[in-house]
This record gives structure tokens, sequence and C-alpha cells, in this order.
């Protein structure tokens, strides 16, 4: 399956966390993460089923640096599900760096969800939160809708996108990644580990 070629019944377009706090001038800034807003809008035009993710903490979240005294942004740290990287506080809920990007299309999208709102726990993937057993609800939606595709672009493509795809794949759909539409954020390699990884897990990276 290396050429998709779309079916408007079965493919749903997932948009990722393309929210302002992960574009320049936003908390957890991603290079050139306002670039893609123009490529997936045009995206969203080519299908009929849209849905997005929305990065949404509580102030004072656990994956905040701030939340852990001595810390910094970026190190690493081990929690009761295993190891997690601190943020900059980013997507508080109800602030403007939670909104989605301002010229972002949303009008169509079908659905809306948001994850990492619960306080000990954070959450990259669409599908299961950080503990890799708590699911968003998203897998039984898509299935009771009829979706057997996936396409997904957005923020970040080594965090969110590559653990919502590489989960996509492993649900049993067919997984898509449109990199052109993605940006990544590139702590210590992992963008090219998340591209190895997604190729291994059987996700198309177009
Ligand atoms: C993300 C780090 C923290 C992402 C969300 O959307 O990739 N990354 N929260
Ligand atoms: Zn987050």
């Amino acid at each position: 399956m290396t050429s998709p070629s779309f079916d408007p019944d079965r493919d749903l377009l997932l948009l990722i966390d393309i929210q302002n706090d992960f574009c320049p001038g936003g908390a957890l800034a991603v290079a050139g993460g306002h670039e893609i807003v123009p490529v997936v809008n045009g995206l969203t035009a080519r299908f009929a089923h849209v849905a997005l993710t929305q990065d949404w903490h509580p102030p004072g979240h656990r994956s905040f640096a701030s939340a852990h005294p001595g810390r910094t942004p970026y190190e690493s740290v081990t929690f009761p599900y295993g190891m997690q990287t601190l943020w900059p506080d980013h997507c508080v809920q109800g602030t403007p760096g939670a909104d989605f990007h301002p010229a972002l299309q949303v009008t169509r999208a079908e659905l809306v969800i948001r994850k990492g709102f619960r306080s000990e726990i954070d959450s990259y993937s669409a599908f299961y939160e950080n503990d890799r057993s708590t699911p968003t609800g998203l897998a039984g939606y898509l299935r009771e809708r009829g979706f057997t595709r996936v396409v997904l672009c957005g923020l970040a493509t080594d965090f969110c996108v590559a653990y919502s795809a590489i989960d996509a794949r492993r649900l049993g759909f067919e997984t898509v990644v449109v990199l052109a539409a993605c940006r990544g954020i590139d702590l210590g390699g992992s963008l090219a580990a998340a591209l190895t990884a997604m190729r291994e897990a059987g996700v198309v990276l177009a």
C-alpha cells in the first residue's frame, strides 16, 4: 500500500494538536509549526470526514517541569508508568495557547478529542494515555463509524503524531502519515527514531 487513494467513506483525516502553543510564539513551539496550516487546510478540503485532537492540560499538570521543583523543561523523569519528558507549561485548558491555530479550517471537523486532561498522566497518543492502557475512546468511535483508514498529520511528528499513528496501526487501522503536513520537536534524535518506529509498525509515510 504505497500510493494511498482516498476512500471518502472509510477514511478519516486526523489532525493532531495544531494549536497555538505548538506554533512559533507558543509555549512549546515546534520550528515551522505554522507552515503546515495551509497544507493541512488543503488536505481537509479533500476528505469527507475530519477529526482533531487538542492537547488540553489542567494548570499544574504533572508533565510540566514547573510541577517538579528543581527540574527544567526537556529533562526526563520516571513516572509510575515509565519515563516522561518534562515540558514547559503548554496547552492549559481554556487559554489562548490551547486554541487551534487561527488559520486552521476546523468548521467541518466531526470530532474534537481532548487529551492530557488527567493531572497525573500525560497523553501523546490520540488513542491511549501515556500509561499505554487508559483509552481515549477514539478507537471505538472509528470502529463504530466504520472507518478503516486513518490519515494523520500535525504537531509534533516525533511525539503526538508518531504515538497516534503507531497506535492506530496496532489497533488494526490502515495508517498513513502525511509528512509534508507535520513538523517535529527532535529532542536527542527523537525525530529519526519516530520515523523508524512508524515504518517498522507498518505506518505508510506519504
Ligand atoms: C505534544 C509534548 C507535550 C505533542 C504534546 O503534541 O506532540 N508534545 N504535549
Ligand atoms: Zn502536552
